[in-house]
């Protein structure tokens, strides 16, 4: 099985920290290569070469592969180190896993990416801005962070 040579990150970037945060969970040291995505150096050809979505993170390996997309590294990281097991032991722990990793995907950290991106001035000339939207949908992420939290406590009374 390849082993990782280095992760494309990006210090501040939610979906390399993500893997940041599995790896350490696991005491994996990963040996980090960061990427300006800002300056867009995830969208250089040679970088598209690694990733063709150009963003990061990206797991170099070293069998000279590169794999992308933060769960699939985390499943590939758990499969290369077991334990503490992250993503669950059987079939019904790892679906009950997916489903709230989809939840929190799709219905939280979507709402909070189209925020950012149509409020921050650091998206502005990388998108056309649509503040209102942006706005509104602020208020959708406190609705569902509330929501979640108030899951997360009946799960755990
Ligand atoms: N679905 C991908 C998303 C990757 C992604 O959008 N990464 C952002 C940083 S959080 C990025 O590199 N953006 C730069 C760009 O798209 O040019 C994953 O889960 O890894």
């Amino acid at each position: 099985m390849p082993r990782p040579v280095r992760l494309y990150n990006h210090s501040q970037a939610p979906n390399p920290r993500r893997v940041r945060i599995f790896a350490a969970e696991k005491g994996i040291e990963l040996s980090l290569e960061d990427v300006d995505v800002l300056a867009g150096q995830s969208r250089t050809p040679e970088f598209l070469a690694k990733n063709s979505s150009g963003g990061v993170p990206v797991l170099e390996l070293d069998d000279g592969s590169y794999l992308s997309e933060s769960v699939a590294i985390c499943r590939f990281l758990e499969g290369l180190h077991p334990e503490p097991n992250l993503l669950g032991r059987d079939l019904r722990e790892q679906a009950e896993i997916e489903m709230w990793n989809r939840r929190m995907e799709l219905e939280l950290f979507a709402a909070i990416g189209r925020t950012i991106q149509n409020t921050s001035p650091i998206f502005q000339g990388r998108f056309k801005q649509f503040p209102d939207y942006g706005e509104a949908q602020r208020i959708v992420v406190y609705q569902r962070r509330a929501s979640a939290a108030a899951s997360s406590r009946a799960l755990t009374n």
